[in-house]
């Protein structure tokens, strides 16, 4: 079912807990209201609320305040916006802390931080069984998966086209370590039941993956019957209804999916503890080196390299880590610079309003 301004969700339904609402309470005592981002177009927001669908744009404050653009409201973002008459347009004064964010480099060499989805509490990583998988990218969406706070699930799509998934399966639990690995299909509706169970309690779950790999399809398919009345002739006849894009969606049967646009490159933003967690066993291996600072080059007594040797570990899998890592203090370094050039934006801001506030 898709919002409409006729269409209210508690704030329950829309994800809402004691995180969010004590966040709230502040500008619940300015008469602010709270609302779900489903959307962003062009700078203009649709926010679900509890009174129906708002258009909203982002307070001249909120966006003077703001140092990038993480942190301007994205999909998912709890909001506290002026109330207004359902329907029509208001203004968002401030974004509530995000309890989880997914977020990447907007581009190669940029250090500009693009939030894909916030406040997501499953990240499902979608790959396609009929293409080329590609363990090298899921490693890398798993570091940020990790990193964003979600838990991750991988799904593997389009189970219609293969006939064996096993070998694929297997492939992808050896470097997805702990990750529960699901094989569906929109076509038959194999294994979306099994998908829903994480959305349980009203959670959130988003789908992350590759152009084509069949996310939104997945989203039509779990909407059901209600979403596909939308693209047939309205019953008064005045003709179609035109399919509003979201990304936040409620589905009929409790949870929200929030559906993202695919990504070309998928650069690493955070530089925290994600990727300790997509190559646990490594970080385990390592332990085990005789040397605590061991590069696992050519060390003697290396753990990491004695478990390729024998074939526990995949040279491939050691690679890619060293990959994502020197990514990883690249972006440190960078940010660092950026953090000091902000903070002198900031310091430009405040002496600004402490002139204004002295006249
Ligand atoms: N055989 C088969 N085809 C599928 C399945 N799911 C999606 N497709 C097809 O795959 C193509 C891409 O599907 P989308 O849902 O648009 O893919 P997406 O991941 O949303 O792509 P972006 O929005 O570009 O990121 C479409 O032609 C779908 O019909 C499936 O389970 N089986
Ligand atoms: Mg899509
Ligand atoms: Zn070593």
């Amino acid at each position: 079912m898709l919002a409409t301004p006729e269409t209210r969700f508690t704030l329950e339904r829309l994800g809402w807990d004691e995180f969010f609402a004590a966040a709230f309470e502040v500008h619940a005592a300015e008469g602010l209201l709270p609302g779900r981002v489903a959307v962003q177009h062009g700078g203009v927001y649709d926010v679900y609320t509890e009174i129906g669908e708002l258009h909203a744009e982002p307070s001249g404050r909120l966006r003077h305040e703001a140092t990038g653009s993480g942190e301007l409201p994205a999909a998912g973002d709890w909001v506290a916006v002026e109330p207004v008459e359902a329907g029509s347009r208001t203004r968002i004064q401030a974004v509530l802390p995000r309890r989880t964010v997914f977020s990447r480099k907007v581009a190669l060499g940029e250090t500009e931080q693009q939030v894909v989805a916030a406040n997501v509490d499953v990240a499902f990583l979608v790959s396609s069984l009929n293409q080329d998988l590609n363990l090298r990218r899921l490693e890398r969406y798993l570091t940020m998966a990790w990193e964003s706070g979600a838990v991750p699930v991988v799904v593997l799509s389009k189970g219609d086209l293969v006939t064996d998934p096993e070998a694929a399966v297997a492939e992808v639990q050896a470097v997805a370590i702990g990750v529960p690995v699901h094989v569906v299909s929109s076509v038959t509706g194999a294994g979306l039941e099994e998908l829903l169970g994480y959305l349980r309690g009203d959670r959130t779950g988003a789908l992350l993956g590759s152009s084509g790999v069949g996310k939104s399809t997945l989203v039509n398919r779990l909407l059901g019957e209600e979403l596909l009345d939308v693209q047939e002739i309205r019953s008064d006849g005045r003709g179609r209804h035109t399919t509003t894009r979201r990304e936040l969606v409620p589905l009929p049967g409790g949870g929200l999916l929030l559906d993202t646009p695919g990504m070309r490159e998928l650069q690493l933003w955070d530089a925290g503890s994600g990727i300790d967690d997509a190559f646990a066993e490594i970080l385990e291996l390592a332990g085990r080196c005789r040397f605590s600072d061991c590069a696992h080059e050519t060390e003697p007594g290396c753990a990491v390299h004695a478990a390729i040797d024998r074939g526990a570990l995949s040279l491939d899998r050691l690679l890619s880590y060293r990959k994502l890592q020197r990514e990883l203090r690249m972006l440190e370094r960078r940010q660092d610079q950026r953090a000091r050039s902000e903070e002198r934006k900031r310091y430009r801001v405040q002496a600004r309003s402490r002139r204004k506030a002295s006249w």
